[in-house]
């Protein structure tokens, strides 16, 4: 068979090298001609999630990349992968889900099979894919099947991946399901859980990371106000881990990065409006987590008072850009928010990050610099803000004279110098 993935990032390019892997002759689409011409070199522009064998697949011609929609036609079965961003007013945009359905619709034959797995709010299969698809004159559960399943994919993870993570489907009709969960369980060994509806696996979803937000916001908001007691949260966050049920731990960060547990909430409160509900702990979660940048600032200039030492002028020194460890990704990284308040405050801000040699805010370029002994003794503080693997924490424990670990990523280091936590 022929399967077709629409959208090849950090969702679709995974799923098209399992896809491939399994035996699947495996056509991705993409509108951005430089990731299609990268793919069929062989070239994974994702290191975080893809493994080497994209190379071997479209070497095998297992996977073959194309910005050409029209080749929909020769696809027995097409994933939409596309992005599912927020607008600036905090409204999900669904248009790359409609631009790729229309695609999609204008190649839809009789016996195709549909999924969206792009995180989104929970009705957007019924209410937006379907009657794109529907335009076409065939008719879904009869003429075409169209469900959907959402991506669980999490970019440094080593344990977890695309092939054996467990694979919520859930189809417009009870066909539609059984359709689309045959193709997983040919293609992933996770094991597929099917539900009664598209609407229920797009709210599975949402609830997963909304969960997960919200106990981060929990972590955040217990270093708060352990910070004004003199309390240790980390040590609270490991006594409270020693009960064998009923507990999850969480720890406070910088803040929440990345392009999922940020965001996916809130298209929940977005469509919880239309049924006239305000999620309010979800907006107090994000509310709490969005100061992390702020309270890390603040605690740098405690801390640097302490030193007899200003903010402005300062030598500040982060070690991580990436929004969490042992990744190159830095999409809403909270170090991005944490930078622009230093510099506007006048602080000289050095970043160190083995993953990630340049980065941008959107406005200007940042060539990150790696951690030497030289750089580490010069700081006036060093701020540990992503907890990487490769850093050499003896080094930076034995040369930083002031640290501020915001991820107590040294929690088991004799440090020479002065030490403070998040
Ligand atoms: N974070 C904390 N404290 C914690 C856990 C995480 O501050 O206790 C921060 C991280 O540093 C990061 C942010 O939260 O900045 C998000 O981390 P994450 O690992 O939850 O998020 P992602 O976006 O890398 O991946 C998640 C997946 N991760 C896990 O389940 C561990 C999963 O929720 C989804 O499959 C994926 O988002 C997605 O695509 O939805």
């Amino acid at each position: 068979a022929v399967i077709g993935v629409v959208g090849l990032g950090y969702v679709g390019l995974p799923l098209a090298v399992e896809k491939a892997k399994a035996g699947y002759q495996v056509i991705g689409f993409d509108i951005q001609q430089s990731k299609v011409d990268l793919i069929n070199q062989g070239i994974n522009y994702i290191g975080d999630v893809v493994d080497a064998d994209l190379k071997q697949m479209v070497e095998e011609g297992k996977i073959v990349a194309t910005s050409e929609y029209s080749f929909i036609d020769d696809v027995d079965a097409v994933t939409i992968c596309v992005p599912t961003p927020l607008d600036i007013y905090q409204q999900p945009d669904t248009s790359y889900v409609e631009y790729s359905t229309q695609k999609i619709a204008e190649q839809l034959h009789p016996g195709m099979l549909v999924v969206l797995e792009s995180t989104t709010y929970p009705g957007t299969t019924e209410e937006v894919v379907k009657p794109i698809l529907e335009n076409s004159g065939l008719t879904c559960g009869e003429d075409f099947f169209l469900a959907y399943s959402p991506e669980r994919v999490d970019p440094g993870n080593k344990k977890y991946n695309t092939k054996n993570t467990p694979k919520v489907v859930g189809g417009v009709t009870k066909n539609c399901t059984k359709v689309a969960a045959t193709m997983y369980r040919a293609v992933l060994e996770g094991g597929v859980v099917e539900v009664s509806s598209p609407a229920i696996a797009e709210m599975e979803k949402i609830f997963e990371n909304t969960f997960r937000n919200i106990n981060i916001a929990l972590a955040n908001e217990m270093a708060i106000l352990c910070n004004r007691m003199g309390l240790n949260v980390w040590e609270v966050i490991d006594a409270a881990k020693s009960k064998p049920y009923g507990f999850m731990a969480f720890y406070p960060g910088p803040g929440l990065g990345g392009h999922c547990i940020p965001i996916d909430p809130f298209y929940l409160t977005w469509k919880a409006r239309e049924y006239n509900y305000h999620t309010r702990l979800i907006e107090v979660a994000g509310e709490i987590n969005n100061s992390m940048p702020e309270f890390v600032v603040e605690k740098i200039g405690i801390i640097l008072n302490e030193e007899q030492k200003p903010i402005k002028g300062s030598t500040i020194h982060l070690l991580g850009v990436a929004y969490k460890k042992d990744i190159s990704d830095y999409r809403e990284s909270p170090v991005i928010d944490i930078v622009k308040i230093l510099k506007k405050r006048g602080a000289n801000v050095i970043c160190s990050d083995p993953h990630i040699q340049s980065w941008t805010d959107g406005k200007e370029e940042y060539e990150t610099v790696p951690a030497t002994k030289e750089k580490l003794e010069h700081a006036d503080i060093v701020v540990i803000t992503t907890d990487h693997s490769t850093f050499d924490y003896d080094v930076i424990a034995k040369h930083a004279k002031v640290i501020f670990d915001t991820r107590n990523a040294l929690q088991d280091k004799k440090i020479e110098h002065k030490y403070y936590r998040l």
